[in-house]
């Protein structure tokens, strides 16, 4: 133990999620999106990074807000998987294309140590080493997992940290 990092009941496991938005009131959808996780039964929002503002990477439409939130979760990985994904129905999420514009997308970066391949699930999520908007607001919180060569490769990226870290509260 030690360190700022909240202690997590036994049971549970230390989970990060990757949120973003480019459609609507993206920092309403991304602040209610942190309230329905943490009222998801078996999950609890430890903590969350400040709002990161980018250009869509391997896609178009207007910018995005981006943010990761640390978790503590009972639940199984595939079932943490299907309450995010009832929460991004919930935001009005449509699926027309791969990577298209969209009111709310939740991934999971990461389940505690675990490393997951299923035809649905893939942890760590296998795109999170490109982009920087997930790395800096992981780094946040977890610098541990995120090696400054990381950090470094993604540097060129379009990224802009937005003012104001109680966004959840607002
Ligand atoms: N899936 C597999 N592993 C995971 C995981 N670790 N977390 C499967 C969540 N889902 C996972 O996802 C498609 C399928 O991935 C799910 O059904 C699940 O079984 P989706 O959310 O339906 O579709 P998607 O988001 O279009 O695809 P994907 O693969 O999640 O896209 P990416 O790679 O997440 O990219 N640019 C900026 N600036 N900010 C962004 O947030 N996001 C994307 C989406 C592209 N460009 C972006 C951003
Ligand atoms: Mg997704």
């Amino acid at each position: 133990m030690g360190g700022a990092e909240p202690s997590v009941p036994e049971a549970a496991t230390r989970a990060w999620i990757g949120l973003g938005a480019n459609l609507g009131d993206r920092e309403a959808a991304l602040r209610a999106a942190v309230r329905a996780i943490a009222a998801l039964p078996g999950a609890q929002v430890l903590r969350t990074s400040t709002l990161y503002r980018s250009a869509p990477v391997d896609a178009g439409g207007p910018d995005y807000l981006n943010a990761v939130a640390e978790i503590a979760t009972t639940l199984e990985p595939h079932a943490l998987l299907a309450a995010l994904q009832t929460i991004e129905q919930g935001a009005g999420r449509e699926r027309p294309y791969r990577n298209a514009p969209r009111t709310l997308d939740l991934d999971i970066l990461l389940y505690g140590e675990q490393r997951i391949a299923t035809p649905t699930l893939t942890v760590p999520h296998p795109r999170m080493d490109e982009r920087a908007f997930v790395l800096l607001p992981l780094a946040e919180l977890v610098p541990a997992r995120v090696p400054p060569e990381a950090l470094h490769a993604v540097a060129s990226q379009a990224i802009e940290r937005c003012q104001g870290s109680g966004w959840v509260a607002g």
